[in-house]
């Protein structure tokens, strides 16, 4: 069983998505063989530094014992925690995938994304995706003392806050056709526009599924469940709630 998850958003500012995600690690993740984070696991990250902070050593402790626990966890970056390194993916034991990642089972295929790159639409979101991706960016950026990274951080999330729409641009239907080609007309799972939803493509006479992650609320989030066979959605959520 392979549980994917997507845009929990984490920070001290949403300690109920924090306690389901810490619930979830805890719990149902561990019946799972894999599993599979399609990126913004954290609402901001400044670097691998930063692991020592107390709010991320408790979600990097917790990864890791899923992870001792016999559990194979991957992640791909989101466009909030792109800055996720190395140094983070081995204290949390768990494995960086590239964007887009190919995903073939005995049983199926699947091709992985945050889903981010194809949304060709926000043009001005392309221009920051690309700059801030740069590896040169990325190391002037990680060797600027922490305060200052906190604060472009904050800026960043205060522009987004502000010039951005309520929810995300949705993914380009050509670029998504051309995409699903390229990957072989395998299932397509991603996350990232916020909008959770199963879309059929017929790319070339061929049908295709699309899986749209949910985000991560304070009362609820969702994994997308793949038991070998189909996939389903299930709810997380606190089961003892009054
Ligand atoms: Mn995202």
């Amino acid at each position: 069983m392979i549980l994917f998850i997507s845009d929990l958003h984490l920070s001290p500012r949403s300690p109920g998505a924090t306690a389901l995600f810490l619930r979830f690690l805890a719990d149902r993740a561990r019946q799972a063989q894999a599993r599979d984070i399609r990126g913004d696991l954290f609402e901001a990250w400044i670097g691998d530094d930063d692991i020592d902070d107390p709010y991320h050593a408790r979600i990097v402790t917790a990864l890791r014992a899923t992870a001792d626990a016999g559990v194979q966890i991957s992640l791909m970056h989101g466009n909030r925690d792109f800055l996720l390194g190395q140094k983070f993916a081995d204290a949390a034991g768990l494995r960086l995938l590239a964007d887009p990642y190919d995903l073939t089972l005995p049983e199926w295929s699947f091709v992985l994304s945050h889903g981010d790159a194809l949304c060709l639409d926000d043009t001005a979101y392309q221009e920051f995706r690309t700059r801030v991706r740069a590896p040169e960016w990325q190391e002037k950026m990680l060797a600027r003392p922490r305060f200052v990274r906190r604060l472009v951080a904050r800026y960043f999330r205060w522009r987004s806050r502000n010039t951005a729409r309520a929810v995300y641009a949705d993914l380009n239907p050509s670029a998504t056709d051309d995409f699903l080609r390229d990957h072989g007309y395998v299932t397509f799972i991603h996350g990232h526009t916020h909008q959770p939803a199963t879309h059929d493509h017929i790319v070339d006479g061929i049908h295709v599924e699309r899986w749209v992650l949910a985000d991560w609320h304070e009362d609820r989030g969702e994994a997308l469940v793949w038991d070998g066979e189909m996939l389903k959605r299930e709810a997380i959520v606190f089961e003892n709630r009054p």
